[in-house]
């Protein structure tokens, strides 16, 4: 039972793979390069990996624009590579998660080009989301939903005769089509895909977009202000996100899953809140983790953390799920600039919406107390890659090297996601640092080699070996079933709690020292503790009680 539990207390890392490692030299990471640098993770001390979509694609969203989900794009490598990554992952002791896209494909897949050349009303068209539009010549769309990624979520297209045509729907961008999931054809070949890629030795799934899905197919309108929000924060009953009907597809989805030895994992990337909605969808017979956006999205402040905290810990209990702690992905701002924010600015993670002056020491510091926080909490964890190395987001990236879809919204334009996904850099010397080439598809800021793993290899003080003692402490020293139990008294700009009887966390998320409980061993964020033994600001520490 122990090993088939393994991912309740897992730390996976993320290797968003198109700027991990590129091992033929292209420009864009790939499987060769990740496989070169194996070793490296398993020295990191993680137990997994969840690698981003490396599907065709035409790239127009990062990959989650899938062409085809049962091969690999040429540019990241095939099907022989993907196989031998598994066979050294596994032999490593790391299991690999992929990332399923099933609320949409690209408008490359085969089966939306078989969609445009059917006609209005063919077993090709009930794959998608196809309606004729509305007003006197069918030119307005069938209602008023908005894309997430901006502008109306319905595009025309014209019919095979050239005459203007039907509409179809898109939750995001325009080239990535919803598919109709109460269309029992799309169902059955998703598990088919999943199917597909468990026989190949995959152990596990993060779930993109995993609130998607299921629509209310009487697509009522949706009550959108002038700049195109939403005029209320959450829509109960939302006509496309959280809706009943999911359920019953993991239901189906974890079936097969469990039929398999030892069982396959699912994690959901699923932004719904508060914790009660998100914790339906690690009921037994569904999924087994969920990432907690809602940590994520909490402010570098003490009652703000640790109600967040609290507040999911409860909750996931009460459907027997661990909780799942996430600082960064390829989504949101990277935490060393989020947390260098002002005072306690976190927002929304939005990487798009972020603005004023960023202190990247601040943000440093609290970052390796972030990091020995979250490592300290019951449950299992993300490490988005470059996390570990402290990368800041790229605010100054060329224009014309941008490549996320740019979101016109609120009267402005926004920011895309690229910031946080720059290229990690391996070697302080070297073409684009030791990522593979001469230039890389998003080019490195200057500087960048000084951030890279042959530096912070050198210097015994940096986060990388930081999150490699955590990570190797926490197997020794924190005791996985001991729940966590709040220490009172500490201070109102204090978080600190303790596992069991003889290991605590302290954080001191203020400017003033903090007084330490009484210990015999302790791991540190910064070097040192004041004269007489208290933990400085924006500091954490693990204590051998
Ligand atoms: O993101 C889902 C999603 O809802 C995002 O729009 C998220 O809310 C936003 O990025 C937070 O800033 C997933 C993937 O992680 C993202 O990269 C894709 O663009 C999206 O799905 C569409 O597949």
């Amino acid at each position: 039972q122990a090993s088939r539990d393994w991912w309740r207390d897992a730390i996976i890392y993320q290797v968003y793979i198109r700027s991990f490692a590129d091992g033929n030299g292209d420009g864009e990471g790939d499987i060769a390069g990740l496989r070169d640098r194996l070793p490296y993770l398993r020295d990191l001390g993680v137990d997994a990996l969840w690698i981003n979509p490396w599907y065709p694609s035409p790239l127009n969203d990062g990959g989650y624009d899938v062409a085809d989900f049962r091969d690999i794009d040429p540019r990241f490598g095939d099907l022989t590579q993907a196989k031998a990554l598994l066979d050294e992952a596994h032999g490593l002791g790391l299991r690999i998660l992929l990332d399923i896209v099933p609320n949409h494909s690209s408008w490359e897949h085969a089966w939306f080009k078989e969609a445009l050349a059917a006609p209005p009303g063919s077993p090709e068209r009930a794959r998608y989301i196809f309606r004729d539009g509305t007003g006197p010549n069918g030119d307005q769309p069938p209602n008023n939903w908005r894309s997430v990624f901006g502008g109306p979520a319905w595009e025309r297209v014209t019919e095979p005769d050239g005459s203007p045509g039907q509409w179809y729907f898109h939750i995001f961008d325009v080239s990535q089509p919803d598919f109709d999931w109460s269309n029992p054809e799309v169902r059955a070949e998703f598990l088919d895909v999943l199917r597909f890629w468990f026989d190949l030795g995959v152990d596990g799934f993060r779930i993109d977009v995993a609130h998607g899905m299921v629509k209310d197919m009487t697509m009522p309108d949706l009550p959108y202000d002038e700049s195109g929000l939403l005029d209320r924060p959450s829509i109960a009953d939302h006509p496309f996100f959280d809706r009943e009907g999911v359920h019953e597809i993991y239901r189906g989805w974890r079936e097969l899953a469990d039929s398999y030895d030892p069982p396959r994992l699912y994690v959901a990337e699923a932004w719904v809140h508060p914790p009660e909605r998100l914790a339906r969808y690690l009921r037994d017979d569904e999924l087994h983790s969920a990432f907690n956006f809602d940590y994520l999205k909490s402010a570098w402040d003490a009652q703000d953390l640790r109600r967040s905290i609290d507040e999911s810990i409860t909750v996931l209990a009460s459907v027997g799920a661990p909780a799942t702690w996430v600082l960064e992905n390829h989504d949101v701002e990277r935490v060393v600039t989020r947390y260098g924010r002002g005072a306690t600015a976190a927002g929304d993670g939005s990487a798009r919406t972020a603005t004023g002056p960023v202190d990247e020491q601040l943000g440093l510091r609290r970052a390796r107390a972030a990091a020995l926080l979250m490592l300290a909490l019951p449950g299992g964890a993300y490490i988005y890659q470059g996390q570990e190395l402290g990368l800041p987001e790229v605010l100054d990236l060329p224009e014309d090297s941008l490549q996320d879809p740019v979101w016109e919204r609120s009267g402005h334009t926004e920011r895309g996601r690229d910031g946080c996904r720059v290229p990690l850099p391996w070697t302080v010397d070297g073409p684009s640092s030791g990522f593979g080439a001469d230039g890389s598809w998003l080019p490195q800021p200057a500087g960048w080699g000084a951030r890279s793993v042959e530096a912070a290899d050198a210097d015994q003080a940096s986060l990388l070996h930081l999150y490699r003692a955590a990570l190797r402490t926490r197997r020794e020293v924190v005791p996985a079933a001991e729940p966590l139990s709040w220490i009172e008294g500490v201070g109102s700009d204090v978080v600190a709690f303790r596992r069991g009887s003889g290991f605590a966390c302290v954080v001191n998320l203020g400017a003033e020292p903090a007084v330490l409980p009484e210990h015999r061993s302790i791991l540190l964020t910064s070097a040192e503790l004041t004269d007489d033994g208290r933990l400085p600001g924006d500091a954490a520490a693990w204590l051998a009680l």
